[in-house]
């Protein structure tokens, strides 16, 4: 057993049944030029998650824990992109040609993780349409047979495809510990504002620490 320095209060965690789940972590999100920028984001506000995942991802690793990765995209057809989500506003961006090829579109190089998180051999990589996790993918089928209880989350944006996720694997079951540097929004009130809202209450869908903390627990 382990236990993690987190807020509101500390968690053991046995490493063997933790899961690392790095969420989103795409080009089309943290670089310019993709989903991110053109629904009008400064996308450099993302960019500080990434060293601080990179560490603990090596720390995981290193200590052969399972790590998963997911990815937010559709089919090269868009037959699986809900018509809501296509056109919102009168605006479409997913499908449509950008610098690193068709946005949010399996295949392309912005739909892909960026170099420094890339996805090593025997890592799964769920690639999903929503922004939870867990919808229309076989994410819970991988955990379960893993015997998963525990996840440590990082990724973006903290409050969609991160609070999304976490908010479904809670009421799953799962314990989620998520890295307040290892994730990030383009709205830095709504980064602060959606980590207190996940232990709040006596952690009331999730636990708080950092990157520090998580290398820590794993030495
Ligand atoms: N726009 C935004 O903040 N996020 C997304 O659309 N997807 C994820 O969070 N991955």
């Amino acid at each position: 057993m382990a236990t993690i320095a987190a807020e509101p209060f500390d968690l053991d965690f046995n490493p063997a049944t933790t899961a690392l789940v790095i969420i989103d972590m795409q080009r089309d999100f943290v670089l310019p030029g993709g989903f991110g920028e053109a629904l009008g984001n400064d996308t450099s506000l993302l960019l500080s998650a990434v060293e601080p995942t990179r560490r603990v991802l090596a720390k995981a690793r290193e200590t052969g824990m399972f790590v998963i990765h997911t990815r937010e995209g559709h089919r090269p057809d868009l037959s699986d992109c809900p018509p809501a989500k296509l056109t919102r506003g009168g605006k479409t961006f997913i499908g449509t040609e950008g610098p690193m090829g068709r946005i949010l579109v399996r295949g392309e190089t912005g739909h892909d993780i960026v170099e420094q998180l890339y996805p090593a051999d025997g890592e799964p990589i769920i690639d999903k349409p929503g922004k939870g996790s867990f919808h229309a993918t076989d994410l819970q089928q991988i955990l379960g047979d893993r015997g998963i209880k525990t996840l440590i989350v990082c990724g973006v944006t903290l409050e969609v495809c991160v609070h999304t996720t976490v908010r479904e694997a809670n009421d799953r079951g799962y314990e989620c510990v998520v890295l307040s540097d290892c994730v990030a929004s383009y709205f830095p009130e709504f980064k602060r504002v959606g980590l207190e809202m996940i232990k709040a209450q006596g952690a009331i869908f999730g636990w708080v620490s950092d990157s520090d903390r998580m290398i820590a627990a794993l030495s």
